[in-house]
């Protein structure tokens, strides 16, 4: 009788769905995460500099008027010195955070995870220049700035 060209129908249908989830699939794992997924191309001696800064939290930081971060203007080229560590030297546990949110789009947000305790580090990787205000969320009359510069390509 004529219950064939129904299920022909819905058969059709359903393959017809079947393919277009693979091409989505497809199209998926094969284009769109990859793309999503991959960092910017940052060169090789950006991604490895030369030295690494290192500005101390110095003690007695946490007291107005004391010097605090150290460099308190500091300097990155791009290549030499663009890995940057801080160094809590002060007993009272201190942060360094951008006074507007900033991000390196390679490294992502520049902030420490919380307070750096006495002794321990925060490490950060800049990858573009930009020039960044920051302070110590506790104590926000710990200031300082930080600036990364391209390299001169001596
Ligand atoms: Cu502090």
């Amino acid at each position: 009788m004529s219950a064939t060209p129904i299920s022909h129908a819905y058969g059709v249908g359903l393959l017809a769905v079947i393919v277009g989830l693979g091409l989505g699939l497809v199209f998926y794992t094969g284009f769109y995460l990859p793309e999503s997924l991959a960092k910017p191309s940052v060169s090789e001696h950006i991604l490895h500099p030369t030295t690494t800064l290192e500005i101390e939290i110095v003690p007695g930081a946490v007291i107005e008027g004391n010097d605090s971060y150290v460099p308190n203007k500091a300097s990155v080229i791009l290549e030499q010195n663009n890995r940057v560590i801080w160094i809590n030297n002060d007993d009272t546990p201190h942060t360094v955070t951008p006074d507007h949110r900033t991000a390196d789009s390679y490294s992502g947000d520049f902030a420490s995870p919380g307070v750096i305790k006495t002794g321990e580090t925060y490490e950060f990787l800049f990858t573009e220049p930009q020039e960044i205000p920051y302070h110590c969320e506790p104590h926000p009359w710990m200031t300082a700035t930080i600036k990364i510069e391209k390299s001169r390509g001596i």
